[in-house]
This record gives structure tokens, C-alpha cells and sequence, in this order.
């Protein structure tokens, strides 16, 4: 069977050049993205060599509408430089040729792992998970299969990009086929950054309030909730129901405490003007009122600087307990808030207590707090 042939590419969008300077942009995203993905992941998951500190209190909600944003632009420049170098795609590799075989094996694993990577975020910030694995481990390990194929095909390509890093003179239209000098290349990069633009400006109102109102790409919005805060997961979706007459609010430490919510509310009260930052990217300031988790720690005697062990009354679910690193638990805007913009805590965001912390990501954010523990 005979193969059909491979088009010639004339069209100087197909140019490396063009590559080159789209190469700039996407990599410029999957740096921020990367970083901040890094940062989030050791937040969660904190190594015991590694200093997490709890200021400053918004730096969590930068950092990860800053990822969020740089993987949703992402896309359009994928896309674009996916079509500026496809008519190299097609080219038939000299099978003897190693390096041009590392080359191209690297381009598939990229191109994949990366197309891979940028879908399973973006389904993920719909707060969608229609897939069997753990999302945020395979995103991990997947930045670091991308970091590794890219720094690669860096490698490879880097006489290219030399060449191509400064702006050389466009082919004159005249030489090319009159149906293929449509768009030029300035034409493509204002097209390519319009499009870019457009997905950041209606991303990045989940996190930047005033622009809120253009958020059509983020499926929680700015004010809308109840007592004007988004919810991520609601009690009747966490099984949570209230509370009862014998609600007790207990700390397991040197001495073991117990509180009814009456008590709790007659305890030293303190307010905190903390954020919301969800890892899905959506985020929202708010004032909460409760009792410092350090004033607790204080009355169960344990010393200022404790890990603290968080219990909702949640049952089951990855969300259910979370722990506060020392320094989260000593600093003074930690809180086990009862209140959230001047009113007790509505059922959906933890009601009758739940922890608020700064520079933190709201997975760890517990809601329906009904118990701490100091860990040894
Ligand atoms: N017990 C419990 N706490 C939880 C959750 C949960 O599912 N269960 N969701 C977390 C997530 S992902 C976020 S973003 C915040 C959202 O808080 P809010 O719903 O009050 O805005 O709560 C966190 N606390
Ligand atoms: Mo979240």
C-alpha cells in the first residue's frame, strides 16, 4: 500500500522562528506553573526538612491563582505551537539516527504528558474528578515527567532556538502561493495572545474579585454563597447534618478539655481578615471571629509550638482531618473561627467551628470541627 504523500509546508507560521518565540511563552507558563504547583504540593504535603511558614497570610491564594491561571493559558499556546510544528511531526525520522530518535521520543512523551497534565487541571478546577486515580499525586508526578521531557527537547533544539531567539526578516509574501500568506506572523503571535488573554481575563476572576463579573470559566464566582462566600463541598455532600443538645468540642493534650458551644463562644474571641484559597483556583477574602487555636493550646498546657491533629465530624472523605505545622498552630491568626462575616458560621462553611488559617490551602481549611489533638 502505498503511503499518501507528505505535504509540503510553505506557510512561514510553520517556521522556527515562530516556534521559537511561542516556545517562550509556553515555557514562561509551565515555569509559574510548575513552581507554584510545587509549593502548593509541599503545603500538603509537607517534608519533615522543609520550613512551611504561615505569612504571608495571602501568599497561598497568589501562588495558586497564579497556577491556575498559567496552566489555563497554557492551552492556547499548546495548541498554537502544537500547529506551528506539526508539519515536523510528520517527517520520517532516520531510524538510524539515536539522537533524532531521543528527540522525537521526547516530543511524544512532552506533547502527551503535557496535554495530559493541562486537561486533567482544567477538569479538575470544574471541581470535576471522573477518574480512578488520586488527581493530585498523578498531576505531581506528571509536572515532573514534563520537567524532565522538556529540559530535554531544550536540549535538543537549542541550536534552533539560538538561532531563531532574535527576530529575522519574514519570507516575502510573493515567493509563497497566494492561499498561504493569509496570516502573518505578527498576525498569528496577536492572535495567539488575544485568545491567551481571553481565557486569562475570564479565569482570573475566581481569585482577582473586581473582575468577577467576566469569570465564565470559573465555576465559583466572588460574593455568591451563603453569607456572601462560595462553597467548595456542602454539608449535606460531607453527610453532615448539625448538631444536638450534647454537642461537645473536646482537645486532647496535656489536659483534656471540654466545651458546649455556649462555652466555646464564652472563650477570649479574635478575629482574623483571611482568605479562602481553594486549589482549584477560585479564592475570597472574609472576616471570621473565634477562639486562637494558640489560646487553646494554652489552656490544655501544651507548649506554643505544637503540631495540632484537626477532626470534623465528617465522616470518612479525604477532607476529614487535616494538621496544623507548629507555626500554623502559634500564629495569631490561626483561629477556631465560630463566625464568618459577622454572623455564626452557616452550616455549608463548618458551622459550629471550623479552622482558618493564613497562607494555607482550603483543603486544609477543616469545616465542622469538633475535636483537636496535640500531637506529641
Ligand atoms: N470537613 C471538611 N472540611 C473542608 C472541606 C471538606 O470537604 N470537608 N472542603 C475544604 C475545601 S476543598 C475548601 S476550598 C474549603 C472551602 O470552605 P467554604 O466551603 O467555607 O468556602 O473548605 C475545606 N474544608
Ligand atoms: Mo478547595
Amino acid at each position: 500500500m502505498k503511503l499518501p504523500a507528505v505535504p509540503t509546508f510553505r506557510s512561514p507560521l510553520h517556521h522556527p522562528r515562530v516556534a521559537t518565540v511561542l516556545g517562550r511563552w509556553l515555557g514562561t507558563t509551565v515555569v509559574i506553573c510548575f513552581l507554584t504547583g510545587l509549593y502548593s504540593h509541599f503545603l500538603q504535603d509537607t517534608p519533615g526538612w522543609l520550613p512551611v511558614p504561615s505569612r504571608p497570610a495571602n501568599l497561598y491564594r497568589v501562588t495558586q491563582g497564579l497556577h491556575v491561571l498559567s496552566g489555563t493559558v497554557a492551552v492556547p499556546l499548546l495548541l498554537a505551537k502544537l500547529w506551528t510544528v506539526y508539519p515536523k511531526l510528520f517527517a520520517k525520522p532516520d531510524l538510524k539516527a539515536v539522537g533524532q530518535l531521543i528527540e522525537r521520543l521526547s516530543i511524544l512523551v512532552l506533547v502527551s504528558s503535557m496535554a495530559l497534565e493541562l486537561f486533567i487541571g482544567f477538569v479538575n478546577t470544574l471541581q470535576w474528578y471522573p477518574w480512578p486515580f488520586p488527581f493530585r499525586q498523578t498531576h505531581y508526578a506528571l509536572a515532573w515527567v514534563i520537567v524532565g521531557a522538556l529540559l530535554v527537547h531544550i536540549a535538543v533544539k537549542l541550536p534552533l532556538i539560538r538561532a531563531h531567539w532574535r527576530r529575522t526578516p519574514e519570507p516575502v509574501p510573493e515567493s509563497l502561493p497566494p492561499e498561504i500568506t493569509g496570516l502573518t506572523r505578527r498576525g498569528l503571535f496577536r492572535t495567539v495572545t488575544g485568545a491567551a488573554a481571553l481565557i486569562g481575563v475570564t479565569t482570573v476572576g475566581q481569585s482577582l474579585t473586581p473582575l468577577g463579573s467576566v469569570a465564565v470559566l470559573a465555576p465559583r464566582k466572588p460574593g455568591i454563597g451563603p453569607q456572601g462566600l462560595p462553597v467548595n463541598r456542602t454539608a449535606e455532600a460531607a453527610g453532615v447534618t448539625g448538631i444536638d443538645a450534647d454537642w461537645r468540642f473536646t482537645i486532647a493534650g496535656p489536659r483534656q478539655l471540654s466545651y458546649t458551644l455556649d462555652e466555646l463562644r464564652a472563650l477570649p474571641q479574635s478575629r482574623s481578615a483571611l482568605p479562602i484559597a481553594c486549589v482549584e483556583g477560585w479564592s475570597q477574602g472574609a472576616r471570621w471571629e473565634g477562639v486562637r487555636i494558640r489560646d487553646l493550646l494554652a489552656l490544655c498546657g501544651a507548649p506554643a509550638k505544637s503540631r495540632v491533629r484537626v477532626v470534623s465530624m465528617e465522616k470518612g472523605g479525604f477532607y476529614a482531618t487535616s494538621e496544623l505545622p507548629e507555626e500554623f498552630a502559634a500564629d495569631p491568626l490561626t483561629l477556631l473561627a465560630l463566625q464568618l462575616n459577622g454572623s455564626p458560621l452557616a452550616l455549608d462553611h463548618g458551622f459550629p467551628a471550623r479552622i482558618i488559617a493564613p497562607n494555607r490551602p482550603g483543603v486544609l481549611q477543616t469545616k465542622w470541627v469538633h475535636r483537636l489533638e496535640v500531637v506529641a
